[in-house]
């Protein structure tokens, strides 16, 4: 280890969040018991070692994290997943990602209900305030943009506590006729400015299984408050383990449709990124777009521990039909995958954490990549290399 990476870290540069040690740039730990709050049942040694920040990844642009960005169909957030920690597993609201902002046009009393209609016996509106009254706490769960991308650090992914009612008790009741097997769920989507990367008009079209089956919901308030205005006030869509693209905000209407109905704009336009194959003109021909299994490195934590450097990759888990039970990691094409050493017990609704004590052979950059072994679960994603992060290694 060279004298230099071992001149005391003051906590002020700690705090400021980013200094150069041993030639690195290491973004600095926000507080030391940051560090320290993740579980290392296999290597307890890190809990008498002492963190010196975080290695920056590579080949990653500096995109601005967790600020508003931009204005409606180009407004976005990105959340900071590298701050993540077990006890921080709730995207607090001002930070939920966003993909898409509220219209400059909208206006409260455009949602005051929502339409139920089409092929149904009698067409009827649901007021809102009806809606809200029935609201339950659903639970925890995470929502990933198709669209996420490395170039924004993966930030278009968050997690959140729901509320709301489920979508089934609201399509129940509305008794659809015979042929009314497909649900058109839409939102407001009149904006003042055209896009430039998006095409205006969100509404996806399901079959009535396929939203049963995931306990689709209308949501009313996240994290115990009602929906801001840019996550989609007073009602959006959440469909639990699908892609974010199907989780319609602002929603003004629900409609019943047939086998004949046609693919909305929006389903064309993520059509590739839901993994279709090719870009079918039918709805009934739309495979669910469900998030497989994916994991990746959120952050790679520089050490000392007894006078040795030593690195900690944390990273999460989430997506897949089941709960994954084991999960490898490699840090090069010629490594093996090796078991992360531990991996948090839970679902598959939200994110999990796991962690990995790595000694790298030497200074180098490393592709870190994570594989769920055994048959059975789809991970294409996760297989095409899509989470894969990297690493430069200045100092082992
Ligand atoms: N009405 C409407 N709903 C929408 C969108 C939209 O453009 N308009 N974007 C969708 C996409 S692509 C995503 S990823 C999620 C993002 O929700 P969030 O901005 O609350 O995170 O909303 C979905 N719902
Ligand atoms: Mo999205």
């Amino acid at each position: 280890m060279s004298g230099r990476s071992r001149r005391k870290i003051s906590r002020r540069e700690l705090l400021q969040g980013s200094l150069v040690a041993g030639g690195t740039l290491l973004l600095g730990f926000e507080s030391l018991a940051f560090a320290r709050c993740l579980p290392s049942r296999v290597d307890p040694s890190f809990q008498g070692g002492k963190p010196l920040g975080i290695v920056p990844f590579s080949e990653e642009s500096r995109a601005e994290m967790e600020t508003p960005l931009g204005a409606e169909l180009d407004g976005r957030l990105y959340t900071d997943l590298s701050k993540l920690t077990p006890q921080s597993a709730i995207t607090p609201s001002e930070s939920f990602y966003l993909r898409t902002r509220a219209s400059e046009l909208l206006e409260a009393q455009h949602l005051r209900q929502v339409r139920i209609g089409g092929l149904l016996a009698k067409e009827f509106t649901l007021g809102i305030e009806e809606i809200r009254k029935s609201a339950k706490p659903i639970g925890v769960h995470l929502m990933e943009c198709a669209g996420n991308a490395r170039s924004v650090h993966f930030g278009l992914m968050s997690a959140a506590e729901w509320s709301g009612v489920p979508l089934m008790d609201v399509l129940e009741s509305a008794k659809a006729k015979s042929q009314g097997s497909r649900v058109l769920v839409s939102g407001f989507d009149t904006y003042q400015a055209k896009s430039a990367t998006s095409v205006a008009g969100a509404s996806w079209i399901f079959s009535m299984e396929e939203l049963k089956a995931a306990g689709a919901f209308l949501a009313t308030e996240m994290n115990g408050a009602p929906l801001t205005r840019d996550h989609g006030a007073p009602l959006r869509l959440f469909v639990p383990g699908w892609y974010g693209c199907v989780c319609i905000k602002w929603v003004n209407e629900i409609s019943f449709v047939d086998e004949r109905a046609e693919a909305t704009s929006q389903m064309l336009e993520y059509a590739a990124r839901t993994m279709q194959q090719g870009a079918p003109q039918l709805a009934k021909d739309y495979k669910p777009a469900l998030v497989e299994a994916s994991a990746m490195p959120v952050r790679v934590e520089k050490w000392t521990i007894s006078e040795k450097i030593q690195y900690r990759v944390t990273g999460i888990l989430w997506g897949g039909s089941r709960p994954v039970q084991e999960l490898q990691i490699r840090f090069n094409p010629e490594e093996d995958y090796v078991a992360v050493d531990d991996l948090q017990p839970g679902g598959n609704n939200t994110w999990r954490f796991w962690t990995h004590a790595w000694t790298p052979a030497k200074p180098d950059t490393y592709h870190i990549r994570l594989r769920v072994p055994g048959a059975g679960m789809a991970t294409r994603r996760l297989d095409a290399g899509y989470y894969m992060r990297s690493v430069e290694i200045q100092e082992v």
